[in-house]
């Protein structure tokens, strides 16, 4: 099939009508990884309460089945370092108010085996939205999924022009990831029920600042338009 000739699909969004070409529009999924999803993980240890995320995966695993269904582009990534954290700068690891020590760093020994080091079973994704073996699996040192990464170069090969966003934490690696893809040049549409916040506040405040301006970073869909959208494929 030439997906150049099929008609873009038209989602009811914020803050005006995203234009969908099939088959050119990737899913990007941020970092469901069970480092910030699962108690004993990486976002349990900065004190967060994680069971916040657990409501982005079913409606990231209805969107992974709608793209599985068509063979349209996948991405997963996974916020990552290397077991020496050669990739890690004291910058990252060492972010604590003065005087303070956070509980656990990147890199120390927790329940689910190291904090965010690649290859710890913390470190996968959540087994509900387990990668299949043809889907692009981006490690990434970064919030941004574009910094440190092949990510641009594995989307320009598959002739992707747009994304649509889903995955954890709205504020942090998913808006810094958008905003990296607009830079470079794509179209981009965060999923609302499909992202989540450990601080719905911040949540609410990132979906207002990627559609205010006229959709300075991209735009916001609910699940239900962007699946009514896709079904409405030739
Ligand atoms: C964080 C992320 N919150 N995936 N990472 O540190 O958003």
């Amino acid at each position: 099939m030439n997906t150049m000739l099929q008609p873009t699909l038209t989602v009811a969004a914020q803050p005006f009508a995203f234009e969908l070409p099939p088959g050119r529009t990737a899913l990007v999924i941020i970092d469901m990884q069970r480092d910030f999803i699962e108690p004993g993980g990486f976002g349990a240890a900065l004190g967060n309460d994680v069971t916040l995320l657990e409501a982005a995966i079913a409606p990231t695993r209805a969107l992974l089945q709608a793209w599985r269904e068509r063979g349209w582009p996948v991405v997963h990534t996974r916020e990552s370092h290397a077991p020496d954290l050669h990739d890690c700068p004291p910058a990252k690891r060492d972010r604590a108010e003065p005087g303070t020590q956070p509980a656990l760093r990147i890199g120390d020994p927790g329940p689910m085996g190291r904090l965010l080091v690649r290859g710890e079973p913390g470190n996968d994704i959540v087994p509900a939205l387990a990668p299949l073996p043809d889907e692009v699996v981006i490690d990434k040192p970064g919030k941004g999924a574009f910094y440190g990464t092949a990510l641009h170069e594995a989307l320009q090969v598959r002739g992707v022009t747009h994304l649509v966003f889903a995955g954890v934490t709205t504020e942090v690696c998913v808006q810094t990831t958008m905003r990296e893809a607009n830079d470079r040049g794509y179209d981009s549409l965060l999923v609302d029920e499909a992202t989540q916040s450990y601080f719905p506040e911040f949540k609410a405040a990132t979906l207002a600042m990627i559609t205010a301006q006229g959709g300075i970073v991209g735009w916001v869909a609910s699940l239900s338009a962007v699946l009514a959208a896709v079904q409405q494929e030739a």
